[in-house]
């Protein structure tokens, strides 16, 4: 049976449209890359207007898409999420007892929280110019990681929820501690920022263990990311004078 394009049974063929700078793009390639879906990609240049014929794969000009069979998807999260419940695998388990709802329901609680409350610091510290402006950003941001993701992260060894495997938390949430260490120690944010995540013993264990994933890895171009900050970081510092 076929609906828009998505055929159930066959291998699909997927086209992801991305940028390797990107962390919610990076989502989606950790998720194809953990359930061994054959894909090709598309690179869009982020540094330049979206083309016409991107925005109308996805109108809002954001990376990443997908287009799955003949079917377009957008949004990371998502993408993410359909690309696992069409594959089931042990990233997130499948729907339909009361055990899969409640591992889905801490995952996505986890990420959730993680987007909601943590994930944006980074972006408005690494704004900011050095002083205790930045400081006190720093310490709110680590107040909540240890406040809000340190506890569920108790047991998560080596991954989340004490999966042998890596699993959805680490698929959506990694590409962004990758990128926080990575601007750390490049001087693009506070080494405080890093030490601060150090000394949480949730967080640190898991953190080495998710980062250093083949599947996190494997696209990971910490040289090219960190530049790619660096200028967009100084055009929105000049843009601000
Ligand atoms: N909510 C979106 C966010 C995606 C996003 O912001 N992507 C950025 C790159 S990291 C982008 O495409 N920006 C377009 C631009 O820079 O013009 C998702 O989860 O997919």
């Amino acid at each position: 049976m076929s609906t828009n394009g998505i055929t159930n049974g066959s291998t699909p063929k997927i086209t992801l449209y991305t940028n390797h700078r990107c962390p919610w793009a990076h989502r989606a390639h950790i998720v194809i890359k953990e359930l061994g879906l054959p894909y090709e990609e598309v690179i869009i240049d982020l540094d330049k207007p979206r083309e016409p014929w991107y925005l109308e794969v996805n109108p809002r000009g954001l990376v990443p898409s997908i287009k799955y069979n003949d079917t377009i998807l957008t949004e990371s999260a998502i993408v993410s999420h359909f690309l696992c419940d069409a594959h089931p695998s042990h990233l997130v388990p499948s729907p339909g007892s009361p055990t899969a709802a409640l591992a889905r329901a801490r995952i996505n609680f986890f990420v959730d929280t993680w987007v909601s409350k943590a994930g944006s610091y980074w972006f408005q510290v690494m704004r900011k110019e050095e002083g205790g402006e930045r400081d006190a950003l720093v310490q709110e941001f680590l107040g909540i990681v240890k406040k809000e993701i340190e506890p569920l992260l108790e047991g998560a060894e080596p991954y989340f929820g004490g999966s042998e495997k890596i699993t959805l938390a680490e698929a959506l949430v990694a590409p962004f501690i990758v990128r926080i260490y990575a601007f750390a120690r490049n001087g693009m944010l506070p080494a405080s920022m890093a030490e601060g995540l150090e000394a949480l013993p949730n967080f640190s264990k898991w953190a080495a263990k998710a980062i250093e994933h083949e599947s996190v890895r494997y696209i990971w171009d910490e040289e090219g990311v960190v530049e790619g900050a660096r200028r967009r970081i100084a055009s929105l510092k000049a843009q601000q004078k």
